[in-house]
């Protein structure tokens, strides 16, 4: 196994076993050894969280340890988000973005507002839960480019649908482009609801908006 892949599995195994003692300095031995950033959420701790997820799902981890995995990987974010983040660069575009309603899981949100930070975006976050009318409210006040929803549950899902008819209801639908990820997220679900694009990852949601920036 190469350094890098050892310090990897040090990180991914130190969410598993929710060691916030450790995550920190994991997460500066794995920047002093040359590895990019976003390698480290994506191949360490969000690796981590999967297994963490399947814990959970076998009954062998409780909602006690899904807190606790979301505060270690906090943790990490600390060490690694200043070497997310770019330089000041022009405003590209503005996003609005939230996680929808019913729903608080905003860790990998979280991911995609810095990186679009980093890539010259100004990001309006508007958090958790958040509800179709504050969505619409933000869209009207800050005149966005782009719309973006993160759910991570099946049971929320429901709720970008429901963003996108308010926000067509507002009249404000063909103002912007809209954008949804998170882990039950498909391309399949965006064409369904009417979103413009559904992202994988951070990384890829960055590249769609950066394109429709472009094309603009
Ligand atoms: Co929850 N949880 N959770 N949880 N949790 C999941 C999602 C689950 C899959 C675990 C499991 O059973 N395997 C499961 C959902 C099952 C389902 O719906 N099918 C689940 C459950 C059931 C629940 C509760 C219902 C548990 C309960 O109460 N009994 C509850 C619901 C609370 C609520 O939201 N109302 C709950 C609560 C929580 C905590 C609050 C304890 C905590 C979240 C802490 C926080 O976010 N501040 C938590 C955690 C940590 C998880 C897991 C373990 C990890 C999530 C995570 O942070 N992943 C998760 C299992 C898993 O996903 N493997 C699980 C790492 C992160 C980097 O990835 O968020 O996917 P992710 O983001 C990625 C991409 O998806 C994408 O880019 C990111 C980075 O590349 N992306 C976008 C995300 N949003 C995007 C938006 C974009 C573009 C890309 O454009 C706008």
């Amino acid at each position: 196994m190469s350094e890098k892949e050892e310090i990897l599995n040090k990180i991914k195994d130190a969410i598993v076993n929710l060691d916030i003692d450790n995550i920190g300095k994991l997460c500066q031995e794995a920047i002093n050894a040359g590895i990019p950033a976003y390698e480290i959420v994506m191949n360490g701790m969000a690796k981590g969280m999967d297994v963490v997820g399947e814990k959970y799902e076998r009954n062998e981890y409780f909602l006690a340890e899904l807190i606790m995995a979301g505060e270690v990987m906090k943790e990490g974010m600390k060490i690694l988000e200043p070497h997310l983040k770019g330089g000041e660069i022009k405003k590209v575009g503005k996003v609005v973005i939230g996680t929808v309603r019913g729903d608080l899981h905003d860790i990998g949100k979280n991911i995609v507002v810095t990186l679009l930070n980093a890539a010259g975006f100004e990001v309006i976050d508007l958090g958790v839960d958040v509800a179709p009318e504050k969505f619409v409210e933000a869209v009207k006040e800050n005149k966005p480019d782009i719309v973006g929803m993160s759910a991570l549950l099946t049971t929320t899902m429901i709720e970008m649908e429901n963003v996108i008819k308010a926000l067509k209801e507002a009249g404000l639908r063909e103002k912007v482009k809209i954008i949804i990820g998170g882990a039950p997220i498909t391309e399949e679900y965006a064409r369904k609801i009417g979103a413009d694009a559904a992202a994988r990852d951070a990384v890829e949601g960055v590249n769609i908006c950066k394109s429709w920036m472009a094309n603009k």
